[in-house]
Order: structure tokens, then sequence, then C-alpha cells
């Protein structure tokens, strides 16, 4: 996998990208995320989103992050994704000095994740944080390109051939399902 390249000094492989403006940035709370975080570039990369991916810790390197959320509208940033564990406050800290929207994903490290679940979803009112399901990079990407094609054609028609490409693959499987031989099973 490719990871493009970025401003912000990262502890991440760069490369790639093609020289293009990233439109979606992700950041993790520590790259020991990035195994989850890699369906999210994964995901992009498919819908060919230009994308940055940095590690940045709200607790470990706050004063990083606070400069990141400043600066990544200027940068041509439009919608930014937040993983982080355990205290997560990296997607609320991120959310409280920019206005781009911030999709959180709570990473399940601790208490099956609810840890992080809560700390994402649970924002003060007026700094809103649109959290995805513990684990759930794959996810947050697509809602970035739902938002990304509000204003661009090209990406919304991907798009609708992406959500196209699902109903295809279940029908699909429910057609291979039909083989799967019981003695009591009647279809
Ligand atoms: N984390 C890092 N700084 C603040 C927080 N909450 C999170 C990371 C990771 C977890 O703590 O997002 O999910 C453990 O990080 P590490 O680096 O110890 O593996």
């Amino acid at each position: 996998m490719e990871h493009n390249k970025s401003n912000i000094s990262s502890p991440l492989p760069s490369g790639g990208g093609g020289g293009r403006l990233p439109l979606v940035s992700i950041i993790m709370g520590s790259t020991s995320d990035l195994p989850i975080m890699e369906k999210a570039c994964k995901q992009l990369d498919e819908l060919q989103i230009p994308f940055e991916v940095n590690a940045l810790s709200a607790h470990r390197t706050p004063d990083a992050v606070e400069r990141f959320a400043r600066e990544a509208k200027d940068r041509g940033v439009r919608v930014i994704i937040a993983a982080a564990g355990m205290a997560a406050a990296l997607p609320g800290v991120i959310a409280a000095s920019t206005t781009l929207p911030v999709i959180g994903v709570p990473i399940k490290g601790m208490l099956d994740g609810l840890d992080a679940l809560l700390s994402i979803v649970q924002m003060p009112p007026g700094i809103p944080v649109a959290t995805v399901g513990i684990n759930g990079a794959q996810n947050a990407a697509i809602l970035a390109v739902e938002m990304l094609a509000l204003s661009d054609d090209a990406i919304a028609s991907r798009l609708s051939n992406y959500k196209a490409s699902l109903k295809q693959k279940i029908e699909k499987a429910n057609k291979e399902l039909a083989d799967v031989k019981y003695e009591y099973k009647t279809n």
C-alpha cells in the first residue's frame, strides 16, 4: 500500500499520490491504529480520492494536533477522519479547532472499544464528531466520500457505482447460498 506525502512529520512511509493535494486527511492517535485504518486508506484508493495519513496524538503531541486542525482547511482538506483508542480525545480536539467535518473512528483496545466510542461520540453541543462504529474505518471513508460527492459529480458517480457493486455482490452471494445443501433446507 502507498501512503501520500504530507507536510506533517510522520512515522508512516510516504510516496504515491501523483502530486495531488489531499481532499481527505486521515489522522490516528498511534501507528498501532494503522492495521484498522488501512481499511479507510484502501477504500479511498478504490474510489480514487486523494488522501493523506498521519499519526499524531492528542495527549502525546497536543501542539502538533492543534496546528494540524487549524491548518487543514487552508491546505485544501475537505474532510478529516480521526481515529483513536482508549481515552480517545483526538477527534474532538481536532473538531474544536476546525470547521471541517470530522469523522471519528473508535479503535478497539481496552473495554472492547467502548471507552473510545464514548470518548468520541459524546461531544458537547457545538462541537460534533460524526462517529462511526468501533473499528469502522471503511465506513468512515465511505461517509467522507459521500460528503465530497455533494459537490463533485465525478465522485458522486464513482460512489454510486460502488453502491451498485455492493448490491451485485450480495445478490451473487445469495445465489451461491442456493447451492448449500442441508437435509431440512427447503430452498
Ligand atoms: N492514544 C494515543 N494517544 C492518545 C490516545 N488515546 C491511543 C491510540 C491507540 C492507543 O492509545 O490511538 O489506540 C494505544 O496507543 P499506543 O501508541 O500505546 O499503541
